[in-house]
């Protein structure tokens, strides 16, 4: 490939010589070069060869603010000044944690009072397993260890993270799931539904939940853990019965429920939480990504207040990270939660853009290739097939990733999950930015659809 800028060269070379990066084919990587991108603002980025892209995915899902705010680079450099590291071990604290605690208290559903700091989802998630057989063994009840999860849901890519997920590509690399973590299916209607009507297959889908319980003891059973909506998955928006079902299910059992709001929380849904779209009633909650709009590493684990009560009961907790905490991270995240508050950033998502964005997808449903575009909030999917009657698809013809690249040459960054496109925009994006973003969007389904047809 030609480059218009000669830097462009150096640095994929660097990246040939040094560097290897996350959920990539190395030796691919290596023969083609990455996109070095290099600056940002709003909702959009730059690359090296000055082609400025429309973000369709908030970074990876998290750049909730937007980018270039510098309120959070100034709180970061305050908070390096004054106190740039110290540990919450020992019996310490420090103010920003102190005082982001009480901000996610704040917004967190009703009852849910208290974080537990991490460095990132996984880490929240691999905190929640250890918390969740803590609580239990405390409550005289060690055999409640396992934690049921569902196919194709997103957790992360710790070794406890990875077997809750049920990516069967990821569990493959490294003898994964751990034991004490199994797997329902998916309420993917649109791929797994079959003749069933969408509300018969949530319906359906929910009740695995109870055989699950059923099948493995309740008295073995510890928690359920999901995403309000997959989004690593797929954007995968469960019939409108899936989660009253499930809600009815969890009432009934004397299990944990924890809901994974790495994607969902902190304004991608128009409310603060998935949880809160949905009115569910976690016990824990998995938050990163927006907690500091992606600008510096954290995570965390939000904890009921009952659970806590349990867990004060334990003694010590013999778990936790040198960054759980990290005063710089807590910073930006006060900030970021300040900026979302102040602007009421989710406020606009839930009353125009989110309603806007879409009305505007939807109209794509009569592209050729579109069987179905779903989405909540600030969240869209687009399910590409070869005929919209059988929703069949163009097997292994790699449609997605064909639809991928003509947005990236095209100016917009839009993911493909097989041949599902995603989307997650960062939740400052204007109409007019929602407008380009479609206008782009056909344009690639007709360029694909092209190369199907040629
Ligand atoms: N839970 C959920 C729901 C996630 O989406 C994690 C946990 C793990 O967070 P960390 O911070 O450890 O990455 C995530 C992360 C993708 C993709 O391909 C999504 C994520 C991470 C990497 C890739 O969409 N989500």
């Amino acid at each position: 490939m030609t480059h218009k800028n000669p830097q462009t060269r150096e640095w994929q070379t660097l990246s040939s010589d040094h560097h290897l990066a996350p959920f990539s084919d190395f030796k691919q990587l290596k023969e083609k070069g990455p996109r070095i991108i290099t600056h940002a603002k709003g909702v959009y980025l730059w690359d090296s060869e000055g082609n400025q892209i429309l973000d369709g995915m908030a970074g990876l899902w998290c750049v909730a603010i937007g980018y270039g705010r510098d309120e959070l680079a100034e709180a970061a450099s305050q908070q390096m000044r004054e106190l740039p590291y110290y540990n919450l071990f020992f019996q310490t604290a420090h103010p920003p944690v102190l005082e982001l605690s009480k901000a996610i208290a704040d917004i967190a559903p009703e009852g849910m009072n208290h974080v537990f700091f991490t460095g990132s989802g996984s880490e929240g998630n691999d905190t929640m397993l250890r918390m969740v057989r803590h609580y239990w063994a405390i409550k005289g009840q060690p055999n409640k260890k396992t934690i049921i999860s569902r196919v194709n849901g997103y957790h992360g890519s710790t070794v406890a993270g990875a077997s809750l997920g049920g990516m069967t590509y990821m569990h493959e690399q490294g003898d994964l799931p751990i034991p004490g973590i199994v797997h329902i299916p998916q309420p993917y209607w649109f791929a797994e539904g079959g003749d069933m009507t969408p509300e018969a297959f949530g319906i359906w889908a929910a009740n695995q939940l109870e055989e699950k319980i059923l099948e493995l003891g309740v008295d073995n059973v510890g928690a359920f853990i999901a995403e309000p909506i997959q989004g690593a998955g797929g954007v995968i928006v469960p019939p409108d019965s899936y989660w009253p079902r499930i809600k009815e299910i969890l009432a009934k059992y004397d299990i944990l429920f924890v809901a994974d709001e790495v994607i969902c929380g902190f304004g991608r849904t128009g409310e603060w939480f998935g949880s809160d779209f949905y009115g569910l009633k976690p016990d824990m909650m998995t938050i990163a990504k927006g907690l500091t709009s992606g600008y510096i590493p954290m995570g965390g684990l939000v904890v009921r207040d009952e659970v806590v009560a349990v867990l004060n009961e334990g003694g010590d907790f013999n778990h936790g990270f040198t960054y759980s905490g990290h005063p710089v991270a807590a910073a930006v995240a006060l900030e970021n939660i300040r900026i979302m508050r102040e602007e009421k950033i989710i406020q606009r998502v839930h009353e125009k853009t989110a309603p806007y964005l879409q009305k505007r997808l939807r109209e794509l449903s009569d592209h050729p290739l579109v069987g179905e575009v779903r989405g909540v909030g600030l969240l869209g999917a687009i399910e590409l097939v070869k005929d919209k009657a059988t929703r069949a698809r163009y097997e292994g013809r790699g449609v997605g990733m064909i639809c991928r690249q003509f947005c990236f040459d095209n100016g917009l960054i839009m993911r493909a999950v097989g041949d599902t496109m995603i989307i997650a925009p960062p939740l400052v994006i204007s109409e007019a930015e929602i407008d380009e973003l479609v206008a782009k969007a056909r344009k690639c389904l007709d360029l694909t659809l092209s190369v199907l047809e040629g």
